[in-house]
């Protein structure tokens, strides 16, 4: 890409290091290999393994992994030395950090050998994923391992040349029996750790019962709770960058300035000081994980989907519609809230109305497209495992059925005001003909995707009150659009 502007470049870095970095880093060797470099890893986990060595030192330097045929990235750092700029945009702030934490890109499919070599240095104690949900080859009909997924299926043939998660994570702690890395899931998935260490197990069993039991026993899969808002990269962002700083940075990533990270601390060869530096350690993640997902994620799903089809193009508009506003606000408050067992020192109005104020940022422009994606495997544990809890208390669930039947209307690909879209989901194909062969029949669309096991559990699916509820949201949806439905049930 041409630019008026040179090249982010390591050796200019000293002129103005004190603007843009945390203070001097030195040369750590790499500690962590982190499977699926994309925005959220870098304006997340390695920010805080960067102000980690700052505060602390240590060799955690990570080589981030693209799981996927896809260069882009690599071709983006590497002729910047796998330096880049966050770019932390408030409502009236905006603030440039550049981070050194990553020294290293690899391609897995083009690089297999060298990836290998490196998960079997005794050096690297922390294997990191932020793969999102699709990564996990998890099969909500069985709660296990997805032995029909393609990718499984090949691996479990050819272990030796693994491309899915499990198969590789597997393929590297056969060879470190003596001293295994500890697997550190980032992706919002409820017990996440756990999902992980089940898909793994289930893979290694497969293979040799032995080298399964062995990774049950001896390998650790803490949990977290991860928590940023990293909306795609622009032209725009980089051009900020650019007149900012006077370089050009091929791959900024904007975020917000708020950040969590809240981590079960079982790390036996060790980890980066996080906690010096704001991450939570603590001994069970769970309440802080359900707390995020159902709170942030479940509103941010609900905002896409109705979104998409009022015309909400991003998140801080939607939230700027005062009868969105009150919808999101109540049905945190009304219908989440009651579901989750938090901490006594847990300030739940102050969380709520902090997630308010953070959709609310204007800088970020969050496309609610961007959220929408992959909602097949996004509803679950955003908002089907919440009405669940709701309906088994006898409790109201309103607002939350009209996050899951805008879901079903989104798939029609048609917003309110008949403009079509794509719909992004590896259950794309299924979802899209299901919805087209409904013909927009309301009852017709309903109990075809109900009948979807891997989304929606048997229990769910045939709950009386939960399909009056739904079907009586997806007429609301069909007949008046989305903005009069929000303000009614609001
Ligand atoms: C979002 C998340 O795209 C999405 O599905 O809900 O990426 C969200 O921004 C992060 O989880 C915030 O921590």
């Amino acid at each position: 890409m041409n630019s008026a502007y040179p090249r982010l470049d390591a050796l200019q870095l000293p002129a103005q290091a004190n603007r843009l970095l945390g203070g001097e880093l030195g040369s750590p060797a790499i500690g962590i290999v982190h499977l699926g470099l994309g925005s959220f890893h870098r304006a997340h986990q390695a920010v805080y393994t960067e102000e980690a060595m700052l505060a602390a030192g240590g060799d955690w330097a990570i080589c981030g992994v693209t799981l996927r045929d896809h260069p882009a990235m690599q071709e983006a750092l590497a002729p910047q030395d796998m330096l880049y700029s966050v770019l932390t945009r408030d409502r009236d702030s905006e603030r440039i950090q550049i981070v050194r934490a990553i020294r290293q890109v690899l391609v897995a499919p083009r690089q297999r050998d060298e990836l290998m070599a490196l998960l079997r240095a005794p050096q690297v104690r922390i294997v990191s994923l932020t793969v999102t949900e699709k990564g996990y080859c998890y099969d909500a009909r069985t709660g296990g391992l997805d032995f029909q997924h393609p990718a499984i299926e090949h691996d479990l043939q050819h272990p030796d040349s693994p491309s899915s998660v499990p198969g590789l994570l597997v393929a590297a702690l056969r060879a470190r029996r003596s001293n295994p890395f500890t697997v550190l899931s980032c992706d919002n998935l409820a017990h996440n750790g756990h999902v992980l260490r089940q898909v793994v197990v289930q893979f290694a069993q497969a293979l040799d019962a032995e080298l399964a039991e062995w990774i049950a026993a001896e390998v650790a899969f803490p949990s977290t709770m991860v928590d940023r808002i990293v909306p795609a990269t622009t032209d725009e962002d980089r051009a900020a960058v650019s007149s900012a700083t006077g370089y050009y940075d091929a791959w900024p990533v904007p975020t917000e300035s708020f950040r969590q990270w809240v981590i079960e601390d079982k790390f036996p060869l060790g980890r980066p000081a996080w906690e010096r530096v704001g991450a939570m350690l603590v001994d069970d993640v769970t309440p802080y994980e359900l707390a995020k997902l159902r709170m942030l994620n479940g509103t941010h799903s609900t905002m896409a989907y109705l979104g998409v089809l009022g015309g909400f193009e991003t998140v801080d508009r939607a939230i700027a519609d005062p009868d969105l506003h009150a919808l999101i606000r109540n049905m945190m408050t009304e219908e989440i809230l009651p579901t989750l067992s938090l901490p006594d020192s847990f300030d739940r109005l102050a969380y709520r109305d902090q997630l308010l104020q953070r959709y609310a940022n204007p800088a970020l422009k969050h496309k609610t497209m961007q959220i929408a994606a992959d909602g097949s495997l996004k509803l679950p544990p955003r908002l089907l495992g919440t009405i669940a809890d709701r309906i088994a208390a006898g409790a109201s669930f309103s607002r939350l059925a009209l996050g899951v039947a805008a879901w079903m209307r989104f798939l029609l690909r048609r917003t309110d005001s008949s403009s079509s879209y794509e719909i992004s989901d590896p259950m794309a194909a299924r979802l899209g003909d299901l919805a087209s062969q409904s013909g927009g029949d309301n009852v017709v669309l309903m109990n075809s995707l109900l009948d979807l096991r891997e989304i929606f559990p048997a229990e769910l699916a045939g709950n009386a009150s939960f399909r009056t509820e739904l079907l009586g949201m997806l007429e609301r949806l069909a007949s008046l659009g989305a903005r009069r439905s929000i303000q009614i049930v609001a």
